[in-house]
This record gives C-alpha cells, structure tokens and sequence, in this order.
C-alpha cells in the first residue's frame, strides 16, 4: 500500500474536518441502521483527532465500547478507480457506505484501503465507520475487561458504571477513533500498488537502490524507475530489480539527510515519487554501523499525543516533536509503542532522524498476576495477528531510510516458558518480510540471567535479538528515592546482558523520573524537576562508562496522558518536556550532553 499522492495521474483528498459523532454502549447501531441515516443526537468531532478528550463527559474520556462516525462527501469526476484510506481507526472498523457495508479491519494504528469503484453515487455519499474501542486477547495491543468481582472493592456498593471497567497493561489513554486522515483515492484503472526497496552496498557504503512495484489491471505494462538527484537530474534508471546506481551515490545519514526522488512509472498509466535515501546497516558486537559508521543512539521514546487530539495525528505536533529533538542533538527516536502517522517517518527522512520501529504489541504481560503467554490469552491466534502487523508495518515503512531497526514488541513477558515458541516464530516472520534485512529486536523489561535475578524472569526472547534493548527504573520503580542505587545496579545489569550476550550491543531504550514541572527541591526528592535531572545525569554517566552500550533514549520527550492511577499526576509526567512541549531541567541536560558530541562520551570509556 502506498502512501497518498497526487500527482498527474492521481487524485488524493483527504475526507478530514468536522464529523458527525455518537457514541453506542448499548451497541443498537447495527440494528437501527444508522449507516443509511444519523441517529439523532450525534455531536461534532473532528477527525484526525481521539474522540476521548473532546467533550467534558467523563464517561466518553474513559470510553470502551461502540462509537460511530458519519460524514458526506462527493466523488471527483476523476479517475477510473477509487478507494477509501483510513490512516487508523483505533481499533476495531466496520465502513459502510450509503448504508451497505464494504468492509472492516482491526489494524489499530496502521492504515487500510477499501476499493469503492462503482460504489459511489453521484452526488452525496454517506460514509459511516463504526469503532469498537476495545481490546481483547487477540488485538495488538491486548486488552480486557475486569469481571465485576475484581473490579470494586464492595461489589454490592457501586454507582451506575457507563462504561466497562477496562483493563490493560500499558501506559497511555486507550484513545479511540479516527486517529489519522481518512482520504478518498481517485486512481487509474492500471496502477502501481506497492513498493519493495532493498539497498545496494558496496561493503559498508551504499551504492544505490534495487526496486520492485507490484501493479494491479490488465496488461500492466512493465515498470520503470529513475533516480533523480535534488536538483531533478536522473542518476540512474532500470527496469524491475535492476540496480539503481548513482555514479556518484550519497549518503544519508543524520548529519547528512541526503534524498533522492525514486520515480515509478507504468507506462502512460501511473506514476508515483517517493523520496528515498541511500543507507547501509550493520551491526557488529560493539556497535551499530550506519554506512560503515558507529552510531551512539541519543535520543527519547516518544509518543503521538496532545492536548485535546490525544493519539490522533496532528501536523503541528510532530514538527515541533522531531523539531525539539533535532535542536537538542538527539539523533534518533523509538515510536513507541506503535507504528506512526506516516509523516513522521518522512519528517524524519528529511531532518535526520534514525527511527527505532515499533509494533503496537505494548501490554503483553501481567507483572506476573498470571501467565500471558497462554491458551485463551497470547495464544496462536494473537501469535497469527501479531505477525500481520508485522508484516504491514515493515511493507509500508521499510522504504525509509531513516528507519533502522524493528522492535516487535515493548516489554512481553518473555520470561514465561511459552513465550520462546511466540518471539522465535515473531523474529522468523519479521526477517521474511524485510527486504532491506535491518536488525530486529524485543525491548525487554525481562532480566537476563545472573545471580541477583530470579531464574523466572530471565529473557528468552533476548537470544533472538540483533541488538539488546532493555528498559529500566532504577531510583523510580525500584529502590524509590534512592539516587545512590542508579549506578551500582545499572552497570550490574548491563555487565549480566553482556555476559550472557557477547555478540550483541546494548541500548538502554527507557530510563527516567517523573517530575512534575515547576516543583523543586535541594536536595532532590521524587517528582521534582532536580530529581529527574540528576537521575538523567547518572545513567548516562553510567552508560559512558560501558563500551558496550550504543545508546540511551530517555523517557519520554513529553508528559502524555494516561488512565487514571496512583502513580499517575494527570498523566505520566517522565516527559523531559511538559505536553505542552516546554523544556524540563532535564531537557537543558540533555540538550547540552547531546550537542557536546561524542568527545565527551569518548573520554569518560577511556
Ligand atoms: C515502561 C513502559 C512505558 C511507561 C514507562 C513508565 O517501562 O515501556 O510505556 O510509560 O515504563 O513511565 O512507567
């Protein structure tokens, strides 16, 4: 699937702005055919845009159930096919259009297309989606509701409940709807579908770009690809899987975000551009070569959110998100825990940026209250899901040069026995699907072997890993308060993941301290901004003191919203900035660790 264009040959608009909205607990929607009319009652929502933060019913924040959106539109008089593109409709879809149903997907956050030729009326079209919110144990992420005798401390005392008491193990607001553009696509009958890129190396230096189209209508002619250089001059052309090879190839790389225009053609029928880079990646014991060069990850986790959108896609947040990272010297991210928007992985392509990749598997565990990895829980039939998304994440995104990595999940609880059989058959299908054969990974909260762990919680999805990740807390979660315990425990654990993997570097992919911003306190004490910014000082001087370790990305860029709960101060507030995108102390920190370069690094290893 290709991402929206217009062009010559194309049309692209985008079916965002004002919906009508309703939410359905009772699910009667079906029934009552509100996909032929509106129900009364429906209120305005925009879209891109999470319905959840829109209106100050405490019941629609915390929603899990049925909601609908409704809205008309007119089909251009161009082009010989169409289709509809949803970007994410979180998570569950059903589509309807003019009162029938065309289709429906469970994608989440990655996009779907549903073909609509000779559907469409002249003049106004009705299209209705009706969202399921929740999540089960076959969604990625997984999700469930507590039975009313887990969920009140007095079953017999309790108010009227609006909605399901939900439950979920990761940490962000189950934001639900139309996160992303809805677009209506006008294309030609006989059109290019999809792109598979592999690099072309010479050793360590890329030389260029191998390209296949896959296209759809009869008697496609063959394809046809050239390079063109910034200034518009073709580099180099070929036919499907001919090397693309520029005479003199550059480069990208986050100091040098070099890009190429790839042009595709069909014959007189389609044609697409597609901005491209020439990279290499490799990874080695000790490091993690960009084009034959170590790079050191500095950076943060990240997440799509903002006030009143919550996880829908807005355009202003992601300039100032990738923006804010490349002015502090950040030279990559991890998109956790989902796949993006599209446009942040071309923002990136065109800022520099290095993107770790991550599926929306976040949640797969229970902090051992029960096992996860079970029949009738993360099952074969998750296992079979789980591996789509892979699959669709890597087809839309390998095309990238930025992207350098995939993380196939945050945090499971792959200490449990079943979870070997799950990450090896996770890691067979994430190398068959990648073209361009970048390193895969899981970020463990898992422990690797050694005597101060329990034998339970050891890792058995790490030996599947090309690079370590791991995430940890120490001074916040464990030992609270404790900043004299960072790194005595820090460099323990390090050392353990590196006895028990020699051949594989280690990035440190969560570490940090909530601070709530403008509390203070010398000496420093939890949820101050002092706090958090000696707890970022003394990882990362721990870090510079183990040659193994290739990287470090904070927890989180920005303060995000959360469900409600005892650690949590309207949301998790380990952002380095707050939402509202305005620096911490921690983020001056960083900013000036991140622009020294690498010297400083080098000399503390020495
Ligand atoms: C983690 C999770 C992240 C949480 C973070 C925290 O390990 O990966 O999603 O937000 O900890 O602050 O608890």
């Amino acid at each position: 699937m290709l991402y929206p264009q217009t062009n010559s040959k194309r049309l692209a608009i985008r079916l965002d702005g004002i919906w009508q909205f309703r939410k359905d607990p009772s699910d009667v929607g079906r029934r009552e055919n509100w996909a032929s009319r509106p129900p009364p009652g429906t209120i305005p929502m925009p879209v891109p845009g999470a319905f959840n933060e829109m209106t100050a019913d405490a019941s629609l924040r915390d929603y899990w159930g049925v909601v609908w959106y409704f809205r008309e539109f007119e089909p251009p008089a161009a082009g010989s096919c169409h289709l509809l593109r949803f970007g994410a409709a979180v998570y569950h879809a059903e589509i309807f259009l003019n009162g029938e149903k065309i289709g429906e997907e469970h994608l989440g956050k990655l996009p779907f297309e549903i073909d609509v030729t000779g559907r469409l009326r002249d003049g106004s079209n009705l299209l209705a989606v009706r969202i399921d919110t929740s999540l089960s144990w076959q969604t990625i992420p997984p999700g469930t509701v507590k039975a009313p005798a887990d969920s009140w401390s007095t079953p017999d005392l309790h108010g009227p409940e609006e909605t399901p008491r939900a439950e979920y193990h990761f940490d962000f607001l189950n934001y639900g709807g139309l996160l992303r553009s809805v677009w209506l696509l006008a294309l030609p009958e006989t059109r290019i579908e999809a792109l598979r890129i592999e690099t072309v190396a010479e050793g360590d230096k890329p030389a260029g770009l191998k390209v296949r189209a896959s296209a759809c209508g009869e008697g496609a002619p063959a394809p046809a690809y050239r390079l063109l250089a910034p200034g518009g001059e073709c580099v180099a052309s070929g036919a499907d899987g001919d090397p693309l090879l520029p005479a003199d190839p550059l480069p990208w790389s986050p100091d040098s975000p070099q890009l190429y225009t790839l042009e595709v053609t069909l014959g007189e029928s389609d044609r697409y551009t597609l901005a491209v880079g020439l990279r290499t990646v490799r990874v080695t014991p000790d490091a993690f070569l960009l084009n034959g060069e170590p790079v050191y990850f500095q950076g943060c986790g990240l997440h799509e959110d903002f006030h009143l959108v919550g996880q829908g896609h807005s355009d202003a947040r992601l300039v100032k998100d990738l923006t804010l990272l490349k002015n502090m010297g950040a030279n990559s991210f991890r998109t956790s825990h989902y796949p993006y928007d599209e446009t942040a992985y071309q923002l990136a392509d065109r800022l520099g940026l290095l993107v770790i990749d991550e599926t929306p598997a976040v949640g797969l565990n229970a902090w051992d209250a029960y096992p996860v990895f079970a029949e009738g829980r993360l099952d074969a039939a998750t296992l079979a899901h789980h591996c789509r998304v892979i699959e669709r994440m890597i087809a839309r995104d390998h095309v990238h040069p930025s992207v350098v990595m995939w993380s196939l999940a945050n945090e499971p609880a792959c200490h449990e026995p079943a979870a070997e059989d799950y990450f090896r058959a996770l890691f067979e299908c994430c190398r068959a699907a990648d073209p361009q054969g970048l390193p895969a990974t899981v970020v463990q909260s898992s422990t690797p072997p050694g005597p101060h762990y329990s034998p339970g919680h050891h890792s058995r999805s790490a030996q599947f890993c090309d690079v370590i990740l791991w995430n940890r807390y120490y001074g916040w979660y464990q030992d609270c308060g404790r900043l004299g315990d960072i790194a005595p425990q820090l460099e323990y654990e390090a050392r353990a993941w590196r006895a028990a993997f020699p051949q594989k570097p280690l990035v440190l992919a969560e570490f940090g301290a909530d601070a709530v911003a403008g509390l203070h306190a010398d000496p420093p004490v939890m949820f101050s901004e002092e706090y958090q910014m000696e707890t970022a000082r003394l990882y990362c001087e721990q870090l510079d003191r183990l040659p193994f370790v290739i990287g470090e990305h904070i927890w989180n860029l920005c303060d995000f919203m959360t469900k409600q709960g005892l650690t949590r101060v309207i949301g998790n507030r380990k952002g380095i900035h707050t939402r509202d995108r305005q620096p911490k102390m921690s983020a001056h920190y960083l900013k000036s660790r991140w622009t020294a370069g690498p010297s400083a690094r080098t000399s503390a290893r020495e």
